[in-house]
């Protein structure tokens, strides 16, 4: 029979919306925690579930080999650690910010004696805990300090680990808040077309859902065509029939008195793709202008 191990303790450093979802799983899984925040009043109510609050950050590093970290931004993290000691310590931040903000700071946390993961959250707060949200975390940097930590990281949420650059799990995290506010512009604009006519909202609703799901298996044949190099379309949608259909759009626009804004920059894109004489192609083209 498998040896059954006890939950491994660990240390959480901030306990905003998101640390605190953090910290309530780990407590009722068992796991010894320590946490501290820099306004202590919001520690206090996670004692009354088993945390130890430790009086300042070197306290709380102190006390655990595992620890991570969930802040603000990445000069929060700076300003919680400076001076702290963080030998032989694996840091899970869990903060927002940029790949070059996470490879800076695997350096600084390896120059200190420390393993450093990086890591993106693909949920909010009230995913946490709940599997079957269908959150996780992206993790990329030390794939030792990944493996000695699998299980007490997937206690909150799902876990990906994507590479030992420290960058790649802020990378992957920001591409996918950049898809997800391209589609939120797209539904924004959908809505302010129909709003003011007799259109019930909420049965427009599910027909916007139904065809943005039936449109994203676009994102497969867009890697494919990147990865071939090939871009053109064979019998689906080309740009030219597309960049014609953006004249209607735009004059519906007009009609409906909605700004358009939101829809202009892809479609001003599109249309220097065609003028450069790729009107057999599908929209992946548009990617290549993009990179500076
Ligand atoms: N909440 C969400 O929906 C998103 C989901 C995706 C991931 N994000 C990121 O998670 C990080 C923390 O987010 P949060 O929701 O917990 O944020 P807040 O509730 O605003 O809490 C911020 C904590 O950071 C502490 N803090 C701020 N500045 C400093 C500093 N200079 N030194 C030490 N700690 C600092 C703050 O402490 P206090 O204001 O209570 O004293 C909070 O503990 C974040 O990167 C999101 O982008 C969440």
């Amino acid at each position: 029979t498998p040896r059954k191990t006890s939950p491994a303790p660990l240390t959480l450093l901030g306990l905003g919306a998101m640390g605190t979802a953090l910290a309530r799983t780990w407590l009722a899984a068992g796991h010894p925690l320590t946490v501290w925040n820099r306004t202590p009043s919001r520690a206090e109510p996670l004692a009354g579930h088993g945390a130890r609050i430790a009086p300042d950050a070197a306290e709380a590093v102190a006390a655990a080999d595992l620890v991570v970290l969930c802040l603000l931004d990445d000069a929060s993290v700076e300003e919680a650690l400076t001076g702290v000691d963080l030998t032989g310590k694996d840091l899970v931040n869990l903060t927002t910010g940029t790949p070059s903000q996470a490879r800076a700071r695997a350096a600084w946390a390896q120059e200190r004696g420390a393993r450093f993961l990086d890591g993106g959250i693909m949920a909010i707060p009230p995913m946490i805990g709940v599997p079957e949200s269908g959150g996780y975390v992206f993790y990329s940097g030390s794939s030792a300090a990944f493996e000695a930590h699998r299980r007490t990281l997937a206690v909150p949420t799902g876990t990906r680990y994507v590479g030992e650059d420290a960058g790649f799990a802020a990378l992957q995290d920001v591409a996918l808040l950049s898809a997800m506010t391209g589609m939120f512009a797209g539904f924004s604009h959908a809505f302010a077309l129909v709003r003011k006519e007799d259109i019930d909202l909420k049965e427009f609703a599910p027909l916007l859902v139904e065809w943005l799901v039936a449109m994203a298996p676009a994102t497969h044949s867009t890697a494919e065509q990147l990865t071939s190099g090939d871009y053109t379309t064979g019998v689906a949608s080309n740009l030219a029939m597309m960049v014609a259909g953006n004249t209607t759009m735009l004059r519906t626009a007009e009609e409906q008195g909605v700004s358009s804004e939101l829809l202009l920059p892809f479609m001003n894109l599109m249309e220097r793709r065609l003028k450069d004489g790729h009107g057999d192609e599908s929209t992946t083209g548009v990617i290549e202008l993009l990179s500076r």
